[in-house]
């Protein structure tokens, strides 16, 4: 096996960092460890602590079979530290130091920056955890249960990610950073997590799909971005979570498909035409449409807002001090430091949405931002298949860029889902055609029932096609009390 791919399962902590013959981290890392247990049990799942789940574990960072299936009570995972394996010679791919090795240690005019993208990215994690933590005594089935948790623990080890570069690389302000991500808490009134999305609530199972279909897709689309970064320590670390990162996306992709298959077939076998009829469809006791095409319009719209302002000097800044690349930067055949280009960017002027050239330097998010729109273009084509064939002529679409936003241009602007511009008040009068409403929770609630025999499924969601790790369709995933 290749150096820096051997995982080490003896010690507290399973690593690939050599932490045995690193006296000084792994006793940093030690000493985290206890307020990282304590934070799991007081803001991770609520009620299964002591449950058997049957969840999978990295054992290597190869492509080929990493995952180890098995039961294990969540507090009892192995969170490990994996990093992708070094490539021999990297060097840095754009930015004002393109063509200098990669750096092995924090290059110290650029370390406060650095630092803040750490920092930010490993606060997302937890939030995630913390937003997700009251899902599981609604869960559908013991198979979304098990899924719901296989997202916590990992999101868990991505913020042990983002802790061991803190504390390897960061001295002593690393040590009280990786100590204030376990302070924060999401939607705290005095201590919120640092990003907008993060502090929103996940009330339903319906957002938990949404949310992973679409804000763990903004942590594909920024863990790319860092994938490239030249400091080597948190490229490899940020592609071995991208190998994660695609689970979370699967469950929330599915679980939408799921909810639309159910629906379609109730609908059918009850005669029903018109997927608009909210009363025929909700005496059905499954999704409506239009309600699925609501919660799409939030969770776009507030998963938008995490990629910054569309003119950002930070990100040009990034940039050009090579820490954070553009998606897929390896793959771009430009010049990889953009100084003379353009980009596109739309812009709220004068009343009027258009599009202007600016510098590029200064449009990466605004880029990374169309990557992401490009991305989630696919799962939203795989919705509507579902409705197709099922006959219905109605679609689902997502919202225009200038919807419902908070971060950048838009922010000022009230636009419906289409795009179109409106005064504030013709925006208000609309609003419970744009977002999902108080009426839309209450009704989802009263679908929130837990359905804990293995093998079967609230009426609300269809069965998956097929099982975790080709178990049969009545594995008992979770194993309560
Ligand atoms: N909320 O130049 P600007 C994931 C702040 S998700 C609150 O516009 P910049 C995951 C900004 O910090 C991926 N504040 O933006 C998913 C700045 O503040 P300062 C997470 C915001 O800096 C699911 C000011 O506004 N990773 O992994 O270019 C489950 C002006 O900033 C927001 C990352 O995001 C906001 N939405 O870009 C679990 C990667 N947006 O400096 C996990 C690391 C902006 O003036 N982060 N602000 O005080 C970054 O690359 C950048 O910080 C951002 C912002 C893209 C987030
Ligand atoms: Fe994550
Ligand atoms: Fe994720």
């Amino acid at each position: 096996m290749p150096d820096g791919m051997k995982v080490d399962y003896d010690g507290l902590i399973p690593n690939n960092v050599g932490l045995n013959d690193d006296a000084r981290v792994r006793k940093a890392l030690e000493t985290w460890h206890p307020g990282y247990i304590n934070w799991w049990k007081d803001m991770g799942p609520e009620g299964f602590q002591d449950a058997l789940v049957f969840l999978r574990t990295a054992v290597g960072v190869d492509p080929e079979g990493w995952a180890k299936f098995g039961f294990v009570k969540m507090p009892d995972y192995k969170w490990g530290i994996l990093l992708a394996s070094a490539v021999e010679g990297r060097r840095i791919a754009f930015g004002a130091h393109k063509g200098e090795p990669v750096w092995q240690e924090v290059p110290g005019e650029h370390r406060a920056m650095l630092r803040r993208l750490v920092v930010i990215q490993g606060d997302t994690e937890p939030a995630s955890v913390e937003q997700q933590r009251h899902l599981g005594t609604t869960a559908p089935s013991l198979y979304d249960l098990r899924n719901l948790f296989q997202v916590n623990v990992e999101e868990g080890r991505h913020l042990w990610a983002m802790v061991y570069l803190l504390q390897k690389y960061f001295g002593r302000d690393g040590r009280e950073e990786a100590d204030d991500l376990l302070r924060r808490r999401s939607g705290h009134p005095d201590a919120a997590r640092m990003l907008g999305a993060f502090n929103e609530a996940t009330p339903d199972w319906l957002s938990f799909f949404m949310f992973t279909t679409f804000t763990d897709r903004d942590g594909k689309m920024q863990l790319g971005a860092l994938a490239q970064s030249g400091f080597d320590p948190l490229s490899r670390t940020c592609r071995f979570m991208l190998t994660e990162e695609a689970h979370h996306m699967f469950v929330g992709e599915t679980g939408v498909t799921r909810v639309i298959e159910r629906t379609c077939q109730a609908m059918r076998a009850a005669g029903i035409d018109d997927p608009t009829d909210v009363a025929a469809v909700r005496k059905l006791g499954v999704i409506d449409l239009p309600l699925v095409q609501r919660k799409i319009n939030l969770h776009v719209s507030l998963t938008l807002d995490l990629f910054g302002s569309e003119v950002s000097t930070n990100a040009a800044n990034m940039f050009n001090a090579g820490l954070k690349g553009r998606y897929r930067e390896d793959k771009l055949t430009d010049d990889h430091q953009l100084v003379n280009d353009t980009y596109p960017v739309l812009r709220l002027v004068d009343g009027a949405i258009v599009t202007q050239d600016v510098p590029a330097l200064s449009a990466l998010n605004m880029r990374l931002r169309d990557d992401f729109v490009g991305d989630t273009r696919g799962g939203v084509r795989r919705w509507n298949q579902v409705i197709e064939k099922a006959a219905y002529a109605y679609r689902l679409a997502l919202p225009h860029v200038a919807f419902n936003r908070r971060i950048g241009e838009f922010a000022s602007a009230t636009a419906d889902p289409a795009g179109e511009l409106m005064g504030a008040a013709a925006w208000e009068a609309r609003r419970d055609a744009f977002l999902p409403t108080a009426e839309d929770g209450v009704y989802l609630d009263s679908l929130m029932v837990p359905v804990r025999e293995a093998g079967r499924y609230a009426g609300w969601i269809a069965p998956p096609k097929v099982g975790i790790d080709n178990k049969p369709g009545d594995f008992e995933y979770v194993q309560i009390e």
